[in-house]
């Protein structure tokens, strides 16, 4: 569990906090993910909205909470927690009811987060090359800056992650999401995807008849892909048919809502990428429909 020290937070005031507080950001996929836990569990939130579309989350008062400058961020009773299945987990704990980590599925569900977060760069560079232009999403250089000079630490100890961050950031920068990356991001998706359709044979959801946190966090990933073009229809239909069940829930529908400017600008992306034949589904080699 990812829970700082009380020296690692330089932006005291938070520790002060009670209750259950989350700085997150409405389009942002662990956001997302974290939002619909807390709506399933019912559990009584403050929200703290940080807009990263302005890149407040480069600002000295964020990186004193979270030095890697990611949301979401978890405050509880003046502790702060990181990495979204990391709060899923600790917030499970505390507030076991209804039931979404059922204890006989605890190492299934573990090990199935992980391989979802490790696939979490994969899922922002296809955010990055077919749902938002680079022109809204390319990082300031004195955001990356900010970001480099923080000595905020996790646990005592210098932060090892925030190079991939700024590695991403600065690429990103260079030479936008390649080709040949897009297309290794989304062969990746693909290989899981094909696992969790026969997962889904036979069963309403990832684990059985019940929603378990697997749902909401492959719902996420699976909202967002289908953002980007990715034809899930033509290739795992049985997950089009599960997500389809879990957006009809407004437990999940009003978490993932765009606002509609930026679901024109994606359009628009879409069209010209049409047009040259550079769409997910041609970078990927899936047939285009
Ligand atoms: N492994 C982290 C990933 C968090 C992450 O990458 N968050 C994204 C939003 S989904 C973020 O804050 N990005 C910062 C940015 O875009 O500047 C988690 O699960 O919490």
């Amino acid at each position: 569990m990812v829970q700082l020290l009380a020296t690692d937070t330089t932006t005291k005031e938070v520790l002060k906090w009670q209750g259950v507080h989350l700085i997150h950001f409405q389009g942002s996929a662990c956001s997302q993910k974290t939002r619909i836990f807390l709506n399933l569990k019912g559990i009584n939130w403050e929200p703290h909205p940080l807009n990263l579309a302005t890149q407040e989350n480069f600002e000295p008062w964020f990186l004193g909470i979270n030095p890697r400058g990611l949301v979401p961020v978890l405050v509880h009773d003046g502790t702060v927690h990181i990495e979204s299945n990391d709060i899923l987990q600790y917030l499970e704990e505390y507030f076991p009811e209804p039931n979404l980590i059922p204890a006989a599925l605890r190492d299934e569900i573990t090990d199935s987060l992980q391989e979802e977060d490790n696939l979490h760069l994969d899922l922002r560079a296809l955010t990055m090359r077919f749902v938002l232009p680079k022109f809204l999403a390319q990082k300031k250089l004195k955001s990356l800056a900010a970001l480099d000079r923080d000595a905020g630490t996790i646990r005592g100890q210098k932060d090892t992650h925030k190079k991939i961050e700024l590695n991403f950031w600065h690429d990103y920068a260079k030479q936008g999401i390649t080709d040949d990356g897009a297309r290794k991001s989304a062969r990746r998706f693909h290989a899981v995807y094909k696992k969790l359709e026969q997962r889904l044979v036979g069963q309403s959801y990832l684990c059985g008849s019940e929603i378990t946190l697997l749902d909401i966090a492959w719902f996420i990933y699976t909202h967002r892909l289908k953002e980007a073009g990715y034809p899930f229809a033509q290739q795992h239909p049985q997950t089009t048919v599960w997500y389809q069940t879990l957006l009809a829930r407004p437990e999940f529908a009003k978490e993932v809502q765009s606002p509609p400017p930026l679901k024109m600008i994606t359009a628009v992306l879409h069209l010209t990428q049409r047009l040259k034949k550079n769409t997910l589904c041609h970078v990927a080699g899936f047939a285009d429909k």
